[in-house]
């Protein structure tokens, strides 16, 4: 029963989610064209939308890799960006984020060439680096393992060596050691005392 009412909840607020997702604003269309290559560097990049949304946070960002600040106008259901006019040639991303009519940010970008397709984003910083850093993690376990272990035998063989010596100094004189030793040798309590006086 409880396995049921959780899934009919489950279900519930996955048709919310749905239905407020088809309440969002969403792209139609764009010019220039998402992918497309053009000739020439376009004055401005147009976003339409299927209703009227508010422009929150754009950015280009050009083929050098390098963030480029835009002035962006809301006209109804369409965005204006306003590109810098030294655009290089190769690959630009647009990224957008705008806020729906009912209030819900939607983000998206695009991406056009101006000539060519150029590789615009900046490779991740992958490589060797990483795996130096792992190499020498790993070099620094296992240096704290052999050193953690060597002392724990040098501890372990080093304390097996002393017990075996003084056994050895302290057999000859066993006969001569009383066992168990008086408990009443060096202490105060009152039944040590009784039996002493
Ligand atoms: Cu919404």
């Amino acid at each position: 029963m409880a396995r049921a009412l959780a899934s009919l909840a489950a279900l519930l607020s996955a048709l919310c989610v749905a239905s407020a997702a088809w309440a969002h604003a969403t792209l139609v269309s764009s010019e220039p064209a998402d992918g497309s290559v053009l000739a020439q560097p376009p004055k401005m990049v147009q976003l339409h939308f299927n209703e009227d949304v508010t422009p929150a946070v754009v950015g280009v960002i050009d083929a050098s890799g390098k963030a480029r600040d835009v002035a962006t106008r809301a006209a109804g259901q369409s965005v204006l960006i306003v590109l810098p006019d030294d655009l290089s040639q190769g690959t630009q991303i647009v990224s957008y984020r705008v806020v729906s009519q009912d209030g819900h940010p939607v983000s998206g970008s695009l991406v056009f060439s101006i000539g060519a397709v150029t590789g615009a984003a900046p490779p991740p910083k992958a490589g060797p680096l990483p795996v130096l850093i792992w190499l020498a993690r790993i070099g620094v376990y296992l240096g704290l393992f052999a050193g953690v272990g060597g002392a724990f035998f040098a501890a372990w063989i080093g304390q097996g060596r002393a017990d075996r010596r003084s056994a050895a100094v302290r057999l000859p004189s066993v006969s001569s050691v009383r066992w168990p030793p008086s408990p009443c040798k060096g202490s105060i309590s009152s039944t040590c005392r009784s039996a002493a006086s």
